[in-house]
């Protein structure tokens, strides 16, 4: 099995941290420990405000997704708590599988009870009485360590029938995903716990009214979701007093590739892409750095001063994505590298739209021509590239296609690849 995620995390347990205070120092197997350790004071907070008291916190707390659309949570919950059809439902996406991405991981296996407390304050509050916890198959102590707590929960009142007394009840549920990148998608994602192929549906209807089995659903990622646990503890207003006005809170960045440090790190929102290179050692020679994973972009060596903020990446023409930050130096074959991510998407392309069938195929195809050729002559295959990757953006049914050609487009564009 695979190595324990705590060990990627550098900062593990620093009490100055808000996500990562109790990793590597809570026993993720003990209820009792969790609660020594500031435990389930939120969920009381949650029951005393009441569910739209709740969403109000959450919403003026600023809170928005950090799966990667960067959603406001509140007006999600909102909307999903609002829709007159019953029941509804709670989904943890807890996929994780961009490449580069391990932070949810983390959390699961270092910190189970929050996030079987954090579900419990969401579903109350869109008045959800089932919930699910999809994760990636290739993560199997998140699987036990969220189970046993589940398990130890419900055993101690505080799931299942009338929680802490308050007359609400939740059950949740674990599903396991199979090792398909697109059932991180949400749809794909309800798809596949339905039962059927993880194939992404058109949006809208949104999920909030259509979502799983049809049902009102809210779905949201885990950090989004432990991230709820401090809005209570400390109140909306400390709370979006981190960070800045646009990108509030505490965020989790997954740093790996040319570091010396790679790992699991936590940074208010608006800290710079420099300062987090520097917590974990960048290497001299740095040639690029992919933000937002596979379907992001590369940033350039001078433009460490990117302010890590979902406002700040966008108007620099890039991503934050859901925090991935791999560092490549010169001894990496940038063409290979291209390739590579375009295999990726081709492998993982559900392959129901032609857009990004077909043009994951062609992109994988010309990248393959530039990288055998080491990028000689490679002028034709960039105008091709361009035009297969318009395509793909604009008429495919789901993130995947419609990002599939964005690091390649950077790596062109902004790191002047093959210029
Ligand atoms: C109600 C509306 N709800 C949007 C909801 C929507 C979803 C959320 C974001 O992709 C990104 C993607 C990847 N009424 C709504 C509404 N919603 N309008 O808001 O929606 P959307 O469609 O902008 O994004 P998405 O399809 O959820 C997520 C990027 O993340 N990504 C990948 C992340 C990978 C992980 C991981 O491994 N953990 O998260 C990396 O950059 O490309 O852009 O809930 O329903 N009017
Ligand atoms: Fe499937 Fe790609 Fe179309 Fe998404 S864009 S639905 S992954 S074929």
């Amino acid at each position: 099995e695979e190595p324990p995620a705590v060990a990627a995390v550098p900062q593990a347990g620093d009490p100055s941290l808000t996500l990562l205070r109790r990793i590597g120092v809570v026993d993720p197997s003990s209820l009792d420990d969790y609660r020594a350790h500031g435990g389930y004071t939120a969920l009381r907070r949650a029951f005393a405000l009441g569910p739209a008291g709740v969403i109000r916190e959450v919403t003026d707390a600023g809170l928005v997704g950090r799966g990667g659309a960067a959603f406001p949570t509140g007006r999600k919950w909102q909307a999903t708590a609002s829709q007159p059809d019953h029941p509804h439902y709670l989904v943890c996406n807890a996929d994780e599988s961009e490449p580069g991405t391990f932070k949810d991981r983390v959390l699961m296996e270092g910190d189970p009870f929050a996030l079987v407390e954090a579900i419990t304050i969401a579903s109350y509050a869109v008045c959800a009485h089932r919930a699910f916890v999809y994760i990636r198959g290739e993560y199997p102590r998140a699987v036990r360590r969220v189970q046993h707590a589940i398990d130890q929960a419900r055993a101690r009142g505080l799931l299942g029938d009338d929680i802490l007394g308050q007359g609400y009840h939740l059950d949740i549920e674990i599903r396991r995903g199979a090792g398909a990148y697109i059932c991180g998608e949400e749809t794909a994602l309800f798809n596949s716990i339905e039962g059927y192929r993880g194939e992404p549906r058109s949006k809208p209807p949104f999920p909030v009214e259509k979502g799983l089995f049809g049902k009102p659903t809210a779905e949201n990622n885990v950090e989004t979701l432990v991230n709820v646990l401090p809005v209570l503890a400390m109140g909306a207003p400390a709370y979006a007093a981190i960070g800045t006005a646009r990108s509030t809170g505490p965020k989790l960045f997954c740093v790996s590739g040319s570091v010396d440090r790679p790992g699991v790190y936590e940074l208010p929102f608006g800290a710079t892409l420099g300062e987090l290179l520097d917590l974990a050692g960048v290497r001299a020679g740095l040639r690029a750095v992919l933000l937002g994973g596979a379907a992001g972009g590369f940033v350039r060596p001078d433009e460490l001063d990117l302010p890590l903020t979902f406002e700040g990446t966008r108007d620099a023409g890039t991503t934050l994505g859901s925090g991935v930050v791999m560092a490549f130096d010169d001894t990496v074959p940038l063409p290979r590298l291209l390739l590579r991510i375009a295999e990726f998407f081709r492998e993982e392309s559900c392959g129901q739209c032609v857009p990004c069938r077909v043009g994951t195929v062609r992109q994988e195809e010309a990248l393959r021509r530039i990288a055998d050729r080491t990028g000689a002559g490679a002028a034709d295959d960039i105008a091709l590239l361009r035009e297969v990757g318009r395509a793909m953006r604009d008429a495919s049914i789901c993130g995947l296609g419609q990002t599939a050609w964005n690091a390649v487009e950077s790596a062109i564009d902004r790191l002047g690849a093959w210029t």
